[in-house]
């Protein structure tokens, strides 16, 4: 495939030829299935250019993720087919009006797109007539929910989805390094006195200018002092406005997209550049349940288990700052982490964030305290992407509600919980792409103490940094 996506610079070239590969994959996983008729066809929908409201502005457009997955294509309102037998695609196209080639410029031939993506027969939308095929039996959609249009969480490109090929890889990592050295962009510049927006600000220029990414994966997470104990703070509620003030432990989550796929990190750091002795005890306790967790994941391990083995490492390391007493056990019998840690300890992670098929038809979520908010029900594979993303957080009505419960209360010590109210949380979230016997780490940021400590002791931004956990071994 001499066909590449491509921005120029140092970004990524991806080839077309990811996209046939998936659509082999979709195909052979069709075929394989019991009752396929002969002659079926996928098809589907892709995105639509939406406006603002009801105004006439667009919303900067982003390809639908199924789609994009199955053809790579960037432009909006299409539909794509494959032949199931022969792994043909065909892509249908609007035909635009004459006005577009005023407003939006020059009007391509079928003959462009079929060249541009590598695909086999490229028709006009509006050549084709839907209800006809849709009835025809060469035409039949597989999706059992939606007939035609497929959209829907039981489509078979689901289970496709869910395990990366070496093409894909390469663009997570890609999507990793830029991200990372973006966070790093962030730690080299942040201060007391700045806004948590212009951290934000800065880690999205670095990700278009450097790494030709136009989009995040998700609303970027800026959160300094209490607010880095929101768990989605940044929204348009509470749109990382705080001003960041010495003393702050800063938490920020973003990651940066590149051809629609992903990266999901997140990096927790005093804003001055020092640990207290408080911050760094909070912090060390989940940089050792991230440790522990990328040290245990390996093909055939349960990812609930994983989450609990985080969920004890919090729960050891809080007994020693004396926050929490007791035996760990009848902690671990009580829930005790999910006071600390509400969240899922990490999710799928590829074209979208939450990657698509973490509860297979049949897997039931653990309907526990914090194991119920796991986007990831299966046993870990080779070749999964997956957030590991522990964090132990102060949440004030958490908390309290803890401290009302009768199972619960006993296990905290409140004279030493109450030193750490309002100082928000620690989230260390690194992606990993499971290996036959292990993990591959994508993320490459200062993790420990001490490397933070030196890399934002020496704000040099000429001089560069490699982290020794790059090396590490799981
Ligand atoms: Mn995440």
């Amino acid at each position: 495939y001499s066909t590449v996506y491509w921005l120029g610079k140092d970004t990524l070239r991806v080839s077309a030829a990811l996209f046939a590969e998936n659509r082999r994959r979709l195909c052979e996983g069709l075929r394989a299935k019991q009752g396929l008729q002969p002659k079926s066809l996928v098809l589907l929908q892709g995105g639509e250019q939406k406006q603002r409201y009801c105004t006439d502005t667009d919303v900067v457009f982003r390809q639908e993720s199924f789609f994009h997955w199955t053809f790579g294509v960037t432009e909006a309102d299409c539909y794509g087919a494959v032949d199931v037998d022969t792994c043909k695609a065909f892509l249908f196209i609007p035909k635009l009006p004459e006005s577009y080639a005023t407003w939006m410029g020059e009007i391509y031939p079928k003959e462009h797109f079929k060249e541009k993506y590598a695909l086999e027969e490229v028709h006009y939308t509006c050549d084709v007539s839907w209800t006809d095929t849709k009835n025809a039996t060469n035409f039949r959609g597989v999706n059992t929910d939606s007939g035609s249009v497929t959209r829907e969480a039981s489509f078979e490109g689901i289970s496709r989805r869910l395990l990366k090929t070496d093409m894909e890889l390469e663009v997570l990592r890609y999507t990793n390094r830029i991200s990372s050295e973006a966070h790093k962009e962030v730690m080299k510049h942040v201060s007391a006195g700045q806004k948590e927006y212009e951290m934000e600000s800065l880690f999205r220029h670095y990700c278009y200018s450097q790494g030709g990414m136009r989009h995040t994966s998700y609303t970027c997470i800026c959160g300094s002092g209490h607010n880095s104990s929101v768990l989605h703070y940044g929204h348009a509620g509470a749109p990382n406005d705080k001003t960041i003030q010495d003393g702050d432990m800063c938490l920020f989550d973003m990651g940066g997209e590149y051809y629609c796929y992903s990266s999901d990190i997140t990096c927790s750091f005093p804003a001055n550049g020092k640990f207290t002795p408080d911050q760094k005890a909070i912090y060390e306790a989940v940089l050792k349940s991230s440790r522990a967790v990328l040290a245990a994941i390996k093909p055939g391990v349960k990812w609930s288990d994983m989450h609990r083995l985080a969920d004890r490492v919090h729960l050891e390391e809080l007994i020693k700052v004396g926050i929490l007493r007791g035996n760990l056990d009848d902690m671990m019998k009580v829930h005790l982490g999910s006071v600390f840690m509400p969240h899922g300890l990490g999710h799928l992670l590829g074209i979208d964030v939450h990657d698509v098929g973490g509860y297979p038809e049949g897997t039931e979520r653990i309907d526990e305290p914090g194991l119920k908010s796991l986007r990831m029900g299966r046993v870990v594979q080779e070749r999964m992407v997956l957030t590991v993303e522990p964090g132990i957080y102060f949440i004030n009505h958490l908390l309290d509600k803890a401290l009302a419960s009768e199972q619960q209360s006993g296990f905290i010590n409140n004279e030493v919980l109450a030193r750490f109210r309002g100082s928000g949380g620690v989230r260390i979230e690194d992606d990993i792409a499971v290996t036959a016997d292990g993990v591959e780490l994508l993320t490459c940021v200062p993790r420990t103490v001490e490397e933070i400590e030196a890399f934002m002791a020496d704000r040099n931004p000429e001089k560069s940094f490699s982290p020794t956990v790059s090396s590490e071994k799981f």
